[in-house]
């Protein structure tokens, strides 16, 4: 084993002065320098599934919704959550080794440390998006993966929700809580069968424009229809636009979640008219966003925010109409991204708690674990739901009083079954969605008229060094630079419902500055004086 390792890393030398960074999406950056950082990658998921016992791990090659030129890296623990922290320290670290022997002694420290047996079994499944740089970089990963003589499995290109889902079946096979047949036809069959069961028979208002950002998403939900009811069947009339992986180089380009989330408007290809329903995922999707123009041609957007809202009322009804109110708690979990009318509106509307955590899946999955349903969702468009075991089991052991308390039942447990409990999933959102307004016999302007939205401003702002910003209270609040916070305070106080804060982007070279007001005049005004405050 020592041998091949030098030589694979040999093989992928790292390049020079670069300084890699296992951040909030793994190492995400342009792919012609990543090589070096998937070979090592390939060692760190052996030696990670080794210290579990064996247990499958996953490694996920995608830079989601960035141009088509970058492309990233990002691990999958064995039942689908992120990376575990300490081990992204160690990934950072392991990237980082300029020599093969550097790396060598680096693969044995941390078996040392992390009391790792290097002869135990190492298994890892490996997927990828459709960027044209990935078959070249799963051949570095694969080099590192046989150098550490692990076993894998590639399942060539999947979404990235998808590989968290096989890393989850292959982990729980033949177990109680099986999660489901490790292969696409198995994730197909069970949110396929879950949506019908929930909608029973409800029919969908109108048909639903799919964008899938010209990436991964594309080929998979036309895939995933012909496991859904047909039109005719009083299924999901779904047009699916935006979904060209011949050509690579049109990823994210002009469309996609993160295109119409920042510009505010839907894909130029779009040909939707007023009123009709729209949403877009991105280039790995794991993000969905919903948008329509009304009847006055001006563009609304249901972001991850109303998304949230929408799923929170929809089990809140669900467990109330079951009989399990009293056993049962919902918590929603955002970020400081989500509008203030929306935390408003789930406090005092839908009356359940709300809990803000820092930006990243992981901190909100977390947050979420701790309720007995947690509904989180980044306004970007990346959440779900999770239910606790506990509640799984109370909700499967539960005894309906009456007919209607058993409607509810069923369609609750198919519901907990349609929602990727493993990582958010476009897909699966998508379909929740449509399951909810459904069910609600609701069109995307109802969905819209649950609250209105404070005018809001995100600004990115280039600053010289971003590490200087340090955030606390969710990244409500700057602790450093000295000052700048008592400044920003007293912009809010100047603005009418305003709310603002700044901290360092975990992707970009930049500080990002957030702001809302009454007015659109005033978000603007108070977004360019905190921008001009952290400059
Ligand atoms: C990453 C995160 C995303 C977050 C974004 C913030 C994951 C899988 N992805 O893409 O959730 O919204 O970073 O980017 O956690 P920023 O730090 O540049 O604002
Ligand atoms: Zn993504």
């Amino acid at each position: 084993m020592v041998g091949l390792i030098v030589q694979a890393v040999e093989k992928h030398p790292a390049p020079e002065g670069m300084a890699y960074t296992y951040g909030t999406a793994g190492f995400r950056t342009k792919a012609e320098v990543l090589d070096s950082v998937l070979t090592r990658v390939g060692l760190i998921a052996a030696l990670r599934s080794r210290s579990l016992k064996g247990k499958w791990i996953g490694v996920m090659i995608t830079a989601s919704h960035n141009p088509p030129s970058d492309n990233g890296v990002k691990l999958v623990e064995p039942m689908g959550n992120m990376l575990q922290e300490d081990w992204e320290k160690l990934s950072t670290t392991m990237a980082n080794k300029a020599t093969p022997d550097d790396v060598l002694e680096y693969y044995r420290e941390i078996a040392e440390t992390q009391h790792i047996n290097l002869d135990a079994p190492a298994r890892v499944v490996v997927a990828r998006d459709t960027r044209a740089s990935g078959a070249r970089l799963l051949g570095c990963l694969v080099d590192g993966l046989k150098a550490a003589g692990a076993e894998y499995k590639d399942y060539g290109f999947l979404t990235t929700p998808q590989l968290h889902y096989m890393v989850r079946c292959l982990n729980t096979e033949g177990q109680y809580d099986s999660y489901g047949t490790p292969t696409e036809k198995g994730y197909y069959e069970k949110f396929g069968a879950a949506f019908k069961h929930a909608m029973k028979g409800k029919k969908p208002s109108g048909g639903l424009i799919v964008d899938c950002a010209n990436g991964v998403g594309g080929p998979k939900l036309n895939e995933l229809i012909k496991y859904l009811p047909t039109k005719e069947e009083g299924g999901l009339d779904i047009t699916v636009i935006n979904d060209n992986v011949i050509k690579p180089e049109s990823l994210n380009v002009d469309c996609g979640a993160d295109y119409v989330k920042t510009n505010q408007r839907p894909p130029p290809s779009s040909k939707a008219g007023p009123n009709d329903r729209c949403c877009s995922l991105d280039g790995d999707a794991d993000r969905v966003v919903y948008y329509f123009k009304d009847s006055s041609n001006t563009f609304r957007l249901l972001d991850g925010d109303r998304i949230a809202t929408l799923v929170a009322s929809f089990l809140g009804d669900l467990v109330r109409q079951a009989g399990l109110a009293d056993k049962i708690t919902i918590g929603v979990v955002q970020t400081a991204y989500a509008n203030g009318a929306a935390t408003k509106y789930v406090e005092q509307h839908l009356k359940l708690n709300v809990e803000c955590t820092p930006t990243g899946v992981k901190y909100l999955h977390h947050a979420a674990e701790k309720f007995d349903v947690g509904v989180y969702f980044e306004a970007n468009g990346h959440g779900t739901v999770v239910f606790s075991d506990s509640t799984l089991r109370r909700i499967q052991k539960h005894v309906p009083g009456s007919l209607g308390q058993k409607e509810a039942w069923d369609v609750l447990r198919a519901t907990v079954e349609l929602i990727n409990q493993a990582v958010g999933d476009a897909l699966s959102d998508m379909l929740l969605v449509e399951l909810v307004l459904a069910h609600k016999h609701w069109t995307v302007n109802e969905w819209l008229a649950t609250y209105d939205d404070l005018p809001n401003r995100l600004l990115k702002v280039t600053v010289s060094d971003r590490n200087i910003f340090k955030t606390t209270d969710a990244e409500r609040r700057l602790v450093s630079p000295p000052g700048v916070q008592a400044n920003i305070d007293q912009e809010v106080q100047k603005v009418r419902q305003g709310r603002s804060f700044a901290r360092a982007s975990g992707t970009e070279d930049a500080v990002r500055v957030y702001a809302e007001a009454a007015t659109r005049a005033e978000a603007d005004g108070l977004a360019n004086k905190v921008a001009s405050l952290v400059k």
